[in-house]
């Protein structure tokens, strides 16, 4: 498969999360949601961004076993957008003012400048129980994944400590694991969750998911260096990252213990463990075997 190829195929199972995506805010809707609510969770949960997290989901769960049948089919696509749900709110929050204080996000205004403030926090929260709801659907253990990357010990804690590296000088160690809890985490639980349903609904080898863990974790570390590299090296800026130089002035990152040149090399070495940790792996799917390797690529060569 080509880089063409990994594109393609990116585009084709994002824009099948979307249109479920779509549907499941329909239904918000009719179960009594206020309209104005539900446009501006789908302002920012739909309408740009890479799909990365759902594709994870929809990717592993193939590599593991798939999802025979139209039913599987549409419960997977669910637990994709899940994920996308959970992203979702995080950007939202993200650009408030009392965080980055970001303007724009995927080349529109940002949640909160489009339908202020208020709306926005509540549609962020809304989208977070939207995920919620999504995982409950698919299993406990699902729900209960998602709380451990999403919350205190993952994602919020990871902003919390981004918050605090703002106010002191933190160690290279202390930058990894903040980065580790902010990004990683949610990627990991992706990889996790698609790992789960391929395997059966909840079961899944549990080599095979501690196999497929540690993938997600070393392609979440890679996935946040490129990001600062992208902050810094200005391409993102005109795509339509929330560039905010505010935002990035004063945090800690890789790239300001380490250099350009050394946080590339790590991001690189992160994802050729990444690639290998993947012959762990039973082979006998290659085509998602060969698009996990590839995605693993994608991460260190994306353009936005
Ligand atoms: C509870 C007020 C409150 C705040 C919480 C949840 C949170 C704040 C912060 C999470 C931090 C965060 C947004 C981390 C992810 C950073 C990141 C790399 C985002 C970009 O992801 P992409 O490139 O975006 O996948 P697209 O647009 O492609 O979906």
């Amino acid at each position: 498969m080509s880089g063409q190829d990994i594109s393609a195929l990116m585009g084709e199972v994002g824009a099948r999360i979307d249109s479920t995506l779509d549907s499941i805010l329909e239904q918000e809707k009719t179960n009594g949601a206020p309209p104005r609510l539900v446009e501006a969770m789908a302002y920012a949960v739909l309408g740009g961004g890479k799909r990365v997290r759902g594709f994870l989901v929809y990717s592993a769960a193939q590599l593991l076993g798939g999802a025979p049948g139209a039913s599987n089919e549409d419960a997977l696509l669910r637990l994709g957008a899940g994920y996308e749900c959970l992203h979702g709110y995080s950007l939202i929050h993200d650009d408030l003012p009392s965080m980055d204080n970001a303007e724009t996000r995927r080349g529109k205004p940002a949640c909160h400048i489009k339908y202020g403030e208020n709306l926005a926090i509540l549609a962020g929260d809304a989208l977070q129980a939207l995920a919620f709801n999504l995982m409950a659907e698919a299993g406990a253990e699902f729900a209960a994944d998602l709380a451990k990357a999403s919350g205190a010990s993952g994602m919020v804690g990871g902003q919390v400590l981004d918050l605090e590296s703002e106010t002191r000088d933190f160690t290279e160690a202390e930058v990894q694991k903040m980065q580790a809890m902010k990004t990683g985490a949610l990627i990991r639980g992706a990889v996790v969750a698609g790992g789960r349903f391929g395997g059966g609904r909840g079961g899944g080898d549990a080599t095979e998911l501690s196999t497929l863990e540690q993938y997600g974790k070393l392609l979440g570390r890679a996935f946040q260096i490129t990001d600062d590299l992208l902050d810094i090296e200005g391409e993102a800026g005109a795509i339509g990252k929330p560039k905010n130089q505010d935002a990035t002035a004063g945090k800690a990152t890789l790239i300001t213990h380490l250099g350009i040149e050394p946080a590339r090399a790590e991001a690189k070495k992160a994802i050729a463990r990444a690639k290998s940790t993947l012959n762990n792996l039973p082979k006998t799917n290659k085509k998602w075997h060969q698009t996990l390797e590839e995605l693993a690529d994608y991460v260190i060569t994306r353009k936005h």
